[in-house]
């Protein structure tokens, strides 16, 4: 627990702070909601510590969200949008100026609106929730596709070099610092029988037929805001991650945190399984807004679903070998029993991929009916 009304001082808020306790359910930063008074009117904030053990340039980082969120709302604006204010994540200066302020701990800090009547679920409840989670990452790529000037930071590099991932386990194996490794070679066997997946993305990458694009790489379900009455996508939050990618990670990610009707840290896997009627739900809200995508990208969105779940339950995995650094983690052993969650959903995906490859054929047809 950090002490916010301390932290709200170095911001300028222009409210009298009344309260403040943790929020959301990341597993990366440390989140508070906090309520201000404004002559009367109660004014709720979000104030957030960047993780500094993840993302080493705090600075950068927040110089990336200032570019994209300052472009996003420029866009909203030239479009009239009535919501504008409501569709993107704006920084609070602090009273420097900055995006970001440091406590005497040497921490980072920022700081949002909070954005009301909305909510973010953990697990998918409904196709319409699906659809509408998707869209609003679609139409935020095609935001970020007009960003101006130069390229972002990688604010991680490498983040879904599944490769890269994957020699990081077998490293992880031979330290094996708290000697955990004997007792899940179920968990390390299964994903080095799958090294040839780890490449598969990346290689077309290297190849050009795969376009590096400005992606949010980080498209959990909880990381969209939904309207309350509507349940529309209004906000896309959480873009620490916002940087060059490809789309890829971004649909296959979503496929990972909706297609199970399962959270990542459910440890009762007797239900694990795919729902196709939520997979169709994400392509068809994908496809509605991302019109940018060519046919190599719409060849891969099935795959992409199974290669992020696989990627994810090996950077559990890594996490659960090297002592749970950088995951938050409620009971000792949930990051492996995340892996062993997101694997069971692996071999659920490649059970069921026949049928959503041609399923995504389909739908791509139907946005797009010179579609091989
Ligand atoms: P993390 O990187 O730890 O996942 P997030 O930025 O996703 O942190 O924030 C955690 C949670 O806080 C989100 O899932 C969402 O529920 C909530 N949240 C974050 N920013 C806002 C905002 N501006 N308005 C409303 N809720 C927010
Ligand atoms: C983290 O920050 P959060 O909780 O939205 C992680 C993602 C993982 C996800 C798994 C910066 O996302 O890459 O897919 O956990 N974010 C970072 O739940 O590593
Ligand atoms: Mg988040």
């Amino acid at each position: 627990m950090h002490d916010i009304r301390e932290i709200s001082r170095l911001f300028d808020m222009r409210a009298g702070f009344l309260h403040a306790h943790p929020y959301g359910s990341g597993h990366i930063n440390d989140t508070y909601c906090a309520s201000y008074d404004a002559a009367g009117l109660r004014l709720r904030f979000i104030h957030q510590r960047i993780n500094h053990n993840v993302f080493h340039r705090p600075d950068l980082l927040m110089e990336n969200i200032e570019r994209v969120t300052h472009h996003s709302l420029h866009q909203l604006k030239e479009q009239q949008h009535p919501e504008a204010y409501r569709r993107t994540l704006t920084c609070v200066p602090c009273l420097d100026g900055k995006p970001f302020a440091r406590d005497d701990d040497g921490n980072h800090w920022r700081t949002y609106p909070f954005i009301e009547r909305t909510r973010s679920l953990d697990v998918v409840e409904t196709a319409q929730q699906a659809t509408q989670a998707a869209r609003a990452f679609g139409a935020f790529q095609n935001l970020t596709a007009t960003l101006p000037g130069p390229r972002l930071h990688e604010t991680i590099p490498h983040f879904h070099h599944t490769a890269q991932r994957l020699a990081a386990l077998q490293q992880a194996v031979l330290d094996d610092p708290l000697h955990r490794a004997s007792a899940v070679m179920a968990e390390i066997d299964f994903a080095l029988e799958r090294s040839a997946d780890c490449h598969r993305i990346i290689d077309l990458i290297a190849k050009g037929e795969i376009p590096e694009r400005i992606t949010h790489n980080d498209t959990k379900l909880n990381n969209v805001l939904l309207d309350d009455v509507t349940e529309e996508g209004v906000c896309v939050i959480d873009l620490d991650t916002t940087m060059p990618g490809s789309s890829l990670y971004d649909f296959g990610d979503m496929v990972r945190n909706s297609v199970a009707l399962l959270s990542e840290n459910a440890t009762d896997l007797t239900s694990i399984g795919v729902r196709i009627d939520l997979y169709q739900a994400l392509v068809n809200g994908y496809l509605s807004t991302a019109h940018f995508l060519n046919p190599q990208e719409k060849n891969h969105l099935a795959f992409s679903g199974k290669l992020l779940t696989l990627e994810c339950g090996i950077r559990f995995l890594t996490d659960y070998l090297l002592g749970d650094c950088y995951f938050k983690i409620k009971t000792p052993t949930q990051n492996i029993d995340r892996c062993r969650n997101q694997f069971a959903l692996v071999r659920a995906l490649e059970s069921r991929m026949p049928e959503l490859e041609d399923l995504t054929a389909c739908m791509a047809q139907k946005y797009d009916p010179d579609f091989p």
